[in-house]
């Protein structure tokens, strides 16, 4: 059995102010090839197949263009999707009753037998030998009661599993969760931890009978805790200047007498991502850099281009200087970051006590210090107090 595994698609997702329909119709035609080249008998999304939980209507044609065509294509190829945290996952699951006319299944919801968790719904037959254990992003009131998060997704796996097992000798999985141990990409907004203040789910989620399990949420591919068969697929686009370094792929994996083996093919990115200079310079230095860069027409496949300026005072002609330089350049400015050089261990910690008791204008003027390391002149203090004013009149 040929099985590709794909994730976090983030369809309909803006880069700043640039849409990237472009680049994942790119990606969705490439994909459509492999399905086809390679026969694949199993395609599994492993969640967060739009960036938002409504997405537009351009992005769920896209969407639902891709699954016809490839199902009409390969016409025993089977589909299985689970709902990721950035996907509604009613809403995702919705179009079942049609979408089973295309050997296509999405798993979004936990439904309830009485008070007890449906796990049937989430074991999906692949073929007579074969299912697959399609979980979404679990949500705390999806758990059954357990000490802490982690624990209640290891024990829904768990007794997912143990049921799974009674009627298939092969089961694999799919899940949409963060794994402990895993690489995330620092600064990264799409693939934040989503729980508050935890780490991850231990890897014991995934038990060793699994012939494969399908990650998806982080965007980096990776294996698990150094476990072969336990993986994140990655997203095939960057989704943040943080993830300019990953290589992007999908993951095809051989299933052949009771032999696993797993091959990355990797997928290149029309767009890329440019970020100058490596670490932030004063700003000259950064237009020299700018200076140097290719002369040409800007398209729907120009790099995505962001600045780091190392700043000491407020320069207001900043962004015009660089847009100046940048005339004419074949690339398309997403973000400026301004960075000033702070001395780490100076900065006060507000708690909420002194949260509660601040103005508006003492919380402005600490973030203008901590950004610009400086106090704030008094010609700003007076525009934000009219500003202030204007605003709670
Ligand atoms: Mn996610």
């Amino acid at each position: 059995m040929r099985i590709i595994h794909t994730a976090d698609w983030h369809l309909g997702q803006t880069f700043y102010s640039f849409e990237r329909t472009g680049e994942h119709c790119v990606f969705l035609e490439w994909m459509a090839k492999i399905l086809n080249e390679r026969k694949t008998d199993l395609l599994l999304i492993a969640g967060d197949v739009f960036d938002s939980p409504n997405p537009s209507a351009e992005s769920q044609r896209m969407f639902y263009s891709f699954l016809t065509r490839v199902t009409t294509e390969n016409p025993s190829l089977k589909v299985i999707i689970t709902a990721g945290n950035h996907d509604s996952a009613a809403r995702l699951e919705a179009p079942n009753p049609l979408l089973q006319s295309f050997n296509t299944h999405v798993s979004g919801v936990v439904h309830y037998k009485g008070e007890q968790i449906d796990y049937e719904r989430f074991i999906i037959p692949v073929d007579e030998k074969t299912c697959c254990l399609a979980v979404p992003y679990l949500r705390h009131n999806d758990l059954p009661a357990a000490d802490s998060y982690s624990e209640g997704v290891a024990k829904f796996y768990a007794e997912l599993y143990e049921i799974a097992r009674r009627d298939y000798p092969t089961v694999l999985a799919m899940g949409h969760l963060q794994a402990s141990g895993a690489e995330v990409s620092v600064g990264d907004s799409s693939e934040h931890a989503i729980i508050g203040g935890m780490d991850g789910i231990d890897s014991s989620f995934a038990n060793d009978g699994i012939a494969y399990f399908a990650l998806g949420h982080l965007h980096k591919a990776q294996r698990v805790s150094g476990k072969e068969h336990v993986r994140y697929s990655g997203s095939p686009l960057p989704m943040s200047f943080a993830e300019r370094n990953n290589k992007q792929s999908i993951t095809e994996i051989l299933i052949e007498n009771g032999k696993t083996s797993i091959e990355k093919i990797p997928f290149d990115t029309p767009v890329k991502l440019l970020s100058l200079p490596d670490t932030p310079k004063p700003l000259d230095e950064v237009l020299k850099l700018l200076e140097a860069l290719p002369e040409g027409e800007i398209c729907n496949t120009s790099p995505f281009l962001e600045i780091k300026v190392l700043v000491t005072v407020v320069d207001p002609t900043m962004r015009n200087r660089i847009e100046e330089v940048l005339h004419g350049k074949s690339v398309r400015l997403a973000r400026i970051e301004a960075v000033s050089e702070k001395k780490e261990g100076e900065k006060r910690v507000i708690t909420y006590e002194d949260f509660k008791k601040a103005s508006p204008n003492e919380l402005i003027e600490e973030m203008y210090r901590r950004v610009w390391d400086n106090e704030m002149p008094d010609t700003l203090k007076d525009i934000m107090d009219d500003i202030i004013k204007e605003a709670t009149k």
